[in-house]
């Protein structure tokens, strides 16, 4: 279903209509919407993204057009376009009540793609990402499959801890989760101008979500870690630190069964996958890989 693995990471290009049909127009495989509450929000004070030589940083604070925007953009889409693969719908409730509202929601409705909920948000001031919390990601998955029966998948904040990737992984195992999204951007790190001798984002004294070249051995530490400790049937989506064909296939060779482009897409725009598409053909090409099933998971170790 999933022949090309690219799309965007959600938040970045996927805002309004205007940039997702720019995806839905572009290279890319398929795309996700920006995570969503129930009602639109105006997010954190600007400068609040910015590029930097190896990544960006970013404290966004959840901005987004509210969650009937995005619902009737994904329905619409797939009503013009039923023969495209499954479009993606992100959700981040700024609680229980609210998460299991926007599924309830979403479950009644005509939409026939994938939802991801983000348990993962790293900048909204005096909330913590939810997924650090072991206890409170298994209560709040026990709520969500008791009624919800679309396909779901979550976004996870990276984990730096074998001993945590074990006891996620045996949380995540009691659900039929479709899939698991590692990594978010790594929550709350520091870039200073030397120069200015000033941070570069304006919430929380300059602290954010780091994302591009710096985090991608953590993200496939984590796409590693979660493929060989899940389950078959819950795939894996790579995110973090893919700047060309190459990153692309490291991921695959991790495990992962898409790969989504943050940074990377904020920096170069959509045409990004046409470049990628290219490189990874070619890398395939250059290997003698006719299929990713080819190679998808089978990292050698020593
Ligand atoms: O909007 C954001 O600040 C944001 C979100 Br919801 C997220 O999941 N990850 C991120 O780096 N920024």
């Amino acid at each position: 279903m999933f022949e090309n693995p690219f799309m965007n990471a959600s938040g970045v290009h996927c805002m309004t209509t205007t940039e997702l049909e720019e995806l839905a127009q572009s290279k890319a495989g398929t795309f996700i919407t920006k995570s969503c509450t129930r009602n639109k929000r105006s997010g954190n004070p600007e400068p609040r993204y910015y590029d930097v030589a190896l990544g960006s940083i970013n404290s966004m604070g959840l901005p987004n057009l509210g969650f009937n925007y995005y619902l009737d953009y994904a329905i619409n889409y797939e009503q013009r376009q039923p023969a495209k693969p499954p479009i993606f719908f992100s959700i981040a409730g700024m609680n229980t009540t609210e998460n299991l509202e926007m599924l309830a929601m979403i479950e009644s409705s005509n939409f026939k793609g994938i939802t991801e909920l983000n348990l993962s948000c790293p900048n909204v001031p005096g909330k913590p990402q939810l997924a650090y919390d072991f206890d409170a990601t298994f209560s709040l998955l026990k709520q969500v499959f008791k009624q919800f029966t679309k396909p779901l998948g979550i976004k996870l904040p990276p984990y730096f801890d074998l001993v945590h990737f074990d006891q996620m992984a045996e949380i995540l195992n009691q659900f039929p989760l479709v899939y698991v999204n590692s990594i978010n951007s790594i929550g709350n790190g520091l870039y200073v101008d030397p120069q200015k001798e000033s941070v570069v984002i304006k919430p929380k004294e300059g602290f954010g979500g780091l994302g591009g070249e710096y985090i991608k051995p953590t993200a496939l530490a984590n796409v590693r870690a979660f493929y060989t400790r899940l389950k078959p049937d819950i795939k894996l989506i790579g995110t973090g630190g893919i700047r060309n064909g190459q990153d692309a296939f490291e991921h695959l060779l991790c495990g992962a069964t898409m790969v989504q482009i943050g940074t990377e897409l904020h920096k170069e725009g959509p045409s990004i996958f046409d470049r990628l598409t290219k490189e990874l053909t070619e890398i395939m090409a250059e290997k003698g890989y006719q299929t990713i099933e080819d190679f998808r998971g089978k990292l050698k170790t020593l």
